[in-house]
């Protein structure tokens, strides 16, 4: 074979070499130890000087233009490869953006925030407290001492630590504790609401061992029944977002406050569109189709409650109220079940779940829009 063959052959295998790998084959088929280029100019030592002069130039041109070649087509390769990878990562900026999944606003969340902003335009102070309580701030604070039957109702959780003042550490079985404290830290007068988990040992269709509660309280001089009702007015229309709540106060019996008062809401019933019939509220219960719906317990701070906290009770008295905020959830967003609440569900998140972008607001109506 001709120095000339040899060498459009190589150049014609350089340039159908499609990958790295296959160059590099090349490479060392010519230019390596073994190559054949490599050969050839190993001839070159044993030619008399004329054949050199003659051979030589040929063979240092074959080598370095299979050289050149593997070069360029190195160059040419890598060059297509960046194409390729650029051509598959572009990004069209002028796309809209991909759907990608969302979180929502859980409705005990939602609710909470409802109720803030109804309470702190009437001029309320959300107050917080701890979850894990001592068995004074939860029970003995509220006129439940030790050998209260009202104890026993509340099926509590009890952790083994002893309590500072005697007794167990407890989860709290209801947001009071919270307002006890508040007392305490900045005495009268307060307006203040409680919202947050409490846990009681109870578990069927409409009782979880945790839930959430909202309790309120107002401290001041002259503190009185009708304050109280004009408050659970006020919020409640504000929270059903109707003018027509009628409300009915009804005698009961609280440990923590005396007179006590429950409170039922008047609802009418108003048949669905799948045919189940549905309770809606609104109107006086007294109607007929018409009922009332136990929502509330509440009533006037029994003295020694205000006495225990710190505060001479015959210089100020108060109300106080408290109320389940999943059962506000379940009533106004139209949920049944109350323990898929805390499955943890997305599909029901996604179905019942708020924006983020929905801030409740008194302006605009504090529900959610649709
Ligand atoms: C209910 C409704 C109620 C209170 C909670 C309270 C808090 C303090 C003092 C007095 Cl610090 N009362 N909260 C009052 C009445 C009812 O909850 O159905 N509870 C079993």
């Amino acid at each position: 074979m001709t120095i000339e063959t040899m060498g459009s052959e190589a150049l014609a295998r350089i340039a159908a070499a499609d990958d790295a790998a296959a160059l590099e084959s090349l490479r060392v088929e010519f230019l390596g130890k073994q190559g054949s280029v490599s050969a050839l100019l190993k001839t070159l030592g044993k030619m008399s000087p004329e054949d050199r002069q003659v051979e030589g130039p040929k063979i240092h041109a074959l080598r370095e233009s299979v050289q050149n070649a593997l070069a360029e087509r190195k160059a040419a390769l890598d060059a297509a490869a960046l194409a390729q990878k650029l051509a598959a990562e572009t990004l069209d900026l002028t796309l809209p953006a991909p759907e990608v999944p969302q979180g929502s606003v859980h409705p005990v969340s939602q609710v909470m925030d409802e109720l803030a902003e109804i309470f702190a335009d009437m001029g309320f102070a959300v107050a917080t407290g701890p979850e894990i309580e001592d068995d004074w701030h939860n029970f003995t604070a509220l006129n439940m001492p030790e050998s209260h039957p009202a104890r026993a109702m509340h099926d509590t959780f009890y952790l083994p630590d002893e309590a500072p003042g005697g007794g167990r550490m407890v989860l709290r079985t209801h947001t009071s504790p919270v307002q006890v404290r508040s007392m305490k830290a900045q005495g009268a007068p307060i307006r203040i609401i409680a919202p947050g988990r409490v846990y009681r040992s109870d578990s069927d269709a409409t009782h979880t061992p945790m839930f959430h509660q909202v309790e309120g309280l107002v401290i001041g001089e002259g503190i009185h029944l009708g304050h109280l009702k004009w408050t659970l007015e006020t919020f409640l229309k504000a929270f059903f977002e109707r003018e027509d709540i009628v409300l009915r106060l009804r005698p009961s019996y609280f440990p923590f406050t005396e007179p006590s008062v429950e409170v039922d809401v008047g609802f009418a019933i108003e048949s669905g569109s799948d045919g189940k019939d549905r309770r809606v509220l609104g109107g006086s219960g007294d109607e007929p189709g018409h009922g009332w719906m136990e929502l509330l317990g509440s009533g006037m701070v029994n003295r020694r409650v205000i006495e225990m906290s710190g505060l001479d009770p015959d210089k100020c008295q108060g109300f106080a109220f408290g109320v389940g905020v999943d059962r506000l959830a379940m009533l106004k967003y139209g949920m049944d079940d109350l323990r898929a609440f805390f499955d943890g569900d997305v599909r029901w998140l996604r179905h019942y779940g708020f924006s983020h972008l929905d801030q409740p607001t008194l302006s605009a109506g504090v529900g959610a829009r649709a």
